[in-house]
């Protein structure tokens, strides 16, 4: 189902996923304000994706179907977001950058306004995995095109681009896909538009998320 939808909205997709902030990290040229901007960011959009994760482990645990191995991906997916969380502490000095200054952008303020919207117990299961899924692959597919043979990533931005390039996070991403499509498998059609909109919608915001870090670069 996802791969279908992946072909279909293939020009999003690509906008999302091959945006010129990350071609700019990939090639060196990335401005280092704009690298900054996103930093704190998406520290805020961290903070406000924690409850969205705990939220899909609630409705996984309410499903009547055996999903204790779903319950386990999320889980291990919201033991990564503690360490990620640490990271960001750790990093946003480095770039002279205060936690505590970050003022949430408007494309970060609608993008955790629609997860908020997500995180309502009735938004069902499948459409909410799908969105999960489609957030962190998001995140994979462009920060590994960064790590891929020939890419001129600055050294001090390679740590970042592991972060979500790496091979784990892939499989994690993997699991995520093939959890959501066991799901969509079952879903009314009514069910499939809702969760094919969601991912739609993922797809603007991350690109609009890129745009606004550009921008403010
Ligand atoms: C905006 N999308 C955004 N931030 C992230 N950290 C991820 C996805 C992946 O976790």
């Amino acid at each position: 189902m996802i791969d279908t939808w992946l072909r279909k909205h293939s020009l999003i997709h690509t906008g999302a996923t091959r945006h010129p902030f990350i071609l700019g990290i990939r090639d060196g040229t990335v401005d280092l304000s704009a690298y900054k901007t996103w930093l704190g960011q998406d520290y805020l959009f961290v903070r406000a994706f924690i409850p969205f994760v705990a939220s899909i482990l609630i409705k996984a645990w309410k499903e009547s179907d055996d999903s204790s191995t779903d319950m386990e991906v999320i889980l291990s997916g919201m033991a990564s977001l503690n360490e990620e969380i640490s990271w960001f502490k750790s990093e946003t000095p480095k770039w002279g950058v205060q936690l505590s200054d970050i003022v949430p952008q408007k494309s970060n303020q609608d993008y955790c306004r629609f997860l908020e919207n997500l995180m309502s117990p009735d938004v069902e299961y499948p459409v909410a995995i799908t969105a999960l899924w489609a957030i962190e692959a998001v995140y994979q597919a462009s920060f590994a095109l960064c790590l891929e043979d020939g890419a001129k990533t600055p050294a001090e931005l390679r740590q970042t681009c592991q972060r979500w390039g790496n091979d784990g996070f892939r499989q994690y991403c993997n699991s995520l896909q093939q959890i959501a499509n066991r799901h969509l498998q079952k879903a009314s059609n009514d069910l499939l538009t809702k969760a094919e909109v969601a991912l739609l919608r993922v797809l603007e915001h991350e690109v609009e998320f890129w745009n606004m870090s550009r921008a403010e670069g």
